[in-house]
């Protein structure tokens, strides 16, 4: 039996498939080849069927062999310490891999999220506009002058930023090659491939089940 598991809600409507956050913890378990299975909350009560678990009612949260852990960045830090695929032995090259893995959570994520609900609502050119282009652009910048962005290999920084930038409305937010490019990179991986096509896989099954 796995000691690792995923723990993610059991179904969603058809917009957030491929985007649940439990994709972060499968593809990271991908890429460092660590065994894992995945169990679900349900979707309806969501808001307060976990709370014991996850005090915000969200997913994913974790069980490593009994230590539980919530938010994704968290849990993507603690499955890295498993495997130097994720994260770099040498000093200098870990201390790159966890500033940009803190950086994609509150540098890019912490403006990138808030403006595309508010684009919901308000359009693109809402008053959180120039504040993510600005974050965009710094980003574009790093990314023309090197293909990754820790240790000069890929790390958990990349899935993590990766991530937070695939968001469809993100990526057609301007015209920043070299961030497309690195997104396509990143995201044609086979353990990216593998995490979600899974994911899309649990949720189709979850339509069978709910129909019924
Ligand atoms: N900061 C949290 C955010 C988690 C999050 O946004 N989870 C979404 C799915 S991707 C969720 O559970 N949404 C359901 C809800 O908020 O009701 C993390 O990164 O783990």
């Amino acid at each position: 039996m796995s000691e690792l598991t995923i723990y993610t809600l059991d179904w969603v409507p058809e917009g957030p498939r491929g985007f649940v956050r439990d994709l972060r913890l499968r593809w990271a378990c991908e890429e460092a080849g660590l065994d894992y299975a995945v169990a679900t909350v349900p979707f309806d009560d969501r808001q307060t069927n976990h709370l014991d678990r996850q005090p915000f009612g969200q997913v994913p949260y974790l069980d490593d062999g009994g230590v539980q852990m919530f938010e994704s960045g968290a849990c993507l830090l603690h499955l890295a310490r498993k495997s130097e695929v994720l994260m770099p032995c040498d000093p200098q090259g870990e201390a790159e891999a966890l500033e940009w893995t803190i950086s994609a959570l509150n540098s890019v994520e912490m403006v990138s999220v808030p403006w595309w609900f508010l684009k919901m609502s308000q359009g693109p050119d809402n008053g959180l506009a120039d504040w993510v282009g600005s974050r965009l652009a710094h980003v574009e910048q790093v990314l023309g002058e090197r293909e990754w962005l820790a240790a000069g290999r890929f790390t958990v920084a990349d899935l993590l930023m990766a991530d937070v930038l695939r968001i469809p409305d993100i990526r057609g937010f301007g015209n920043r090659p070299a961030t497309e490019a690195y997104v396509a990179r990143v995201t044609d991986r086979p353990a990216f491939r593998k995490a979600h096509a899974d994911q899309l896989a649990h949720f189709e099954a979850a339509d069978a089940v709910r129909a019924k």
